[in-house]
This record gives structure tokens, sequence and C-alpha cells, in this order.
């Protein structure tokens, strides 16, 4: 840190409403919990795909069913605070989407994962990928029922962007390094991004990959586990 700099960290109680804040995350846990117990029982897998504006959430889920809905019956629910662009983009893969649009939250929450569940018919479905609102601060506190967590992050978004916002990638099962074909023109280390997602939960696959040449997306499908056969 240069000399030059000052830094102010909030403390805890400093913020304002955190009691309501706390009062909530306890509520979407809840409501996370119910979602996960009806997935369960009506044995269906669900996937959160989480990470930055434009990273390529939507890309690489378009490309993952592609070349997983011969084998499973897939469904997608779409978060973002406005327009139905990413639903369409999916539909067109001839899976069902639904498109929750947030308004003015910059994430999904439990509640609104179940008011989709509800418009689903889970009994004819083995997969649901839930794509987040794209933001890497706050879908990172907000369960949602899911099993496990595929985060996107790009090198379009520069060298630090692991190191600035560590809380979403601690819960990640796959960690997605995607649009590694303009690495070398944004002169960005993959390698770099993937030791220090490594430094925060040694657990995650850390995959480069690429939805425009396809590097990398049936590592990141076999990561996640999606491994069955016709
Ligand atoms: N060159 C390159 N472009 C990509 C790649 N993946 C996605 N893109 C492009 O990046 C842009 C954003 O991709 P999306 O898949 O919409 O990203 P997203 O994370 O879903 O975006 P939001 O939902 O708006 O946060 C689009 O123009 C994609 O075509 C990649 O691997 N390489
Ligand atoms: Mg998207």
């Amino acid at each position: 840190m240069s000399k030059n700099t000052e830094v102010i960290t909030s403390s805890e109680g400093e913020v304002f409403d955190v009691e309501l804040e706390v009062d909530i995350l306890r509520e979407n846990q809840r409501l996370a919990d119910e979602n996960k117990k009806r997935l369960q029982t009506s044995g269906v897998d669900a996937i959160d795909v989480m990470g930055s504006v434009g990273s390529g959430k939507t890309s690489l889920i378009k490309a993952m069913i592609s070349k997983l809905k011969k084998n499973y019956r897939i469904a997608v629910i779409e978060g973002d605070v406005t327009t139905t662009i990413d639903s369409d983009l999916i539909a067109s893969e001839g899976v069902p989407t639904i498109q929750v649009n947030t308004g003015k939250e910059c994430h999904l929450d439990a509640n609104l994962i179940r008011k989709a569940l509800d418009r689903m018919s889970l009994d004819r479905l083995d997969l649901i990928f839930i794509e987040n609102v794209g933001n890497l601060i706050c879908p990172a506190e907000f369960p949602l029922g899911s099993d496990r967590r595929l985060v996107v992050i790009s090198v379009t978004e520069g060298p630090y962007m692991v190191l600035k916002h560590p809380m979403m990638f601690l819960d990640a099962r796959v960690v997605a390094i995607n649009k590694v074909d303009l690495a070398a023109a944004m002169g960005v280390d993959p390698n770099k991004l993937s030791a220090d997602v490594a430094r925060l939960n040694s657990k995650a696959a850390t995959i480069p990959t690429s939805c425009r040449t396809g590097t990398g997306i049936d590592e990141v499908i076999r990561s996640l586990g999606l491994t069955r056969t016709p």
C-alpha cells in the first residue's frame, strides 16, 4: 500500500440497519433450506451461476446446456435487474426458462427462487441452472437452496478482481476463468487468477474457459459432477 493511501474499514455494528440485515439473512437462510429440501425431494440438481457483470455467465450456461441437454432435462432461472435478454438467449436452446427481474436489487434471494420454483414442473426436470445478477459482492450472502456454486470471472476484468472480492470465492465448487482467448490482449495471466482463487479456497476447481473457442467447457461440466451418459 502506498504511504499516500489512508484506509477506513467499517467495523461490526457500524453499518446502518445492521439488525434488519441479520433478520433478512436469517429469513433468507430459512427459505433457502426449504428450497433445498423441495429440490432434493423432487430429485432435481440445482447449480448457482454467479460472477461479475458480463463475465460470461449466460454464455457458459448456454454452452453447457448445448452439451448436456441430451442427457438431462434442464431448466434455467435467469436473474437480472431488468430485461429478458438472457432468458431469450437461453430459450433458444429449447429449454424452459424463467426470468426473475430484481428491480433495484443487486442479487437474487431465496424467496424469489421459491416463487420461480412454484412455476416449474419439478417432476419433469433433472437440473436447474440459476444465473444470479452480475455482481461479485451481494449474491455471496444470499444462499438460494442450490447444491453448489459456479463462479464465472473473466480476464477482461483485470488481474485483481479475485483479491478485491474474496467472499464470492469461498463457497465456490468451480471457478471458471473465462475469455482466455482475450488473455494476451488484456495482458492478464489466467494462472495468476487461479492462484488467487486457490489461496482463498483450495477445494475449488479453477478452470480457464473460453465460450468463444469452447476451451474448458467439458472440464467445467465434469467438475460440477454432471457426468450422466445416455
Ligand atoms: N471473447 C470472448 N467473449 C465472450 C466469452 N464469453 C462471453 N463473451 C462475450 O461477453 C459478453 C457478455 O457475455 P454474457 O454471457 O452475456 O455475460 P454475463 O455474465 O451473462 O453478463 P450479465 O448477465 O450481463 O452480467 C457477450 O458479448 C459474450 O459474447 C469468451 O469466452 N470470449
Ligand atoms: Mg447473463
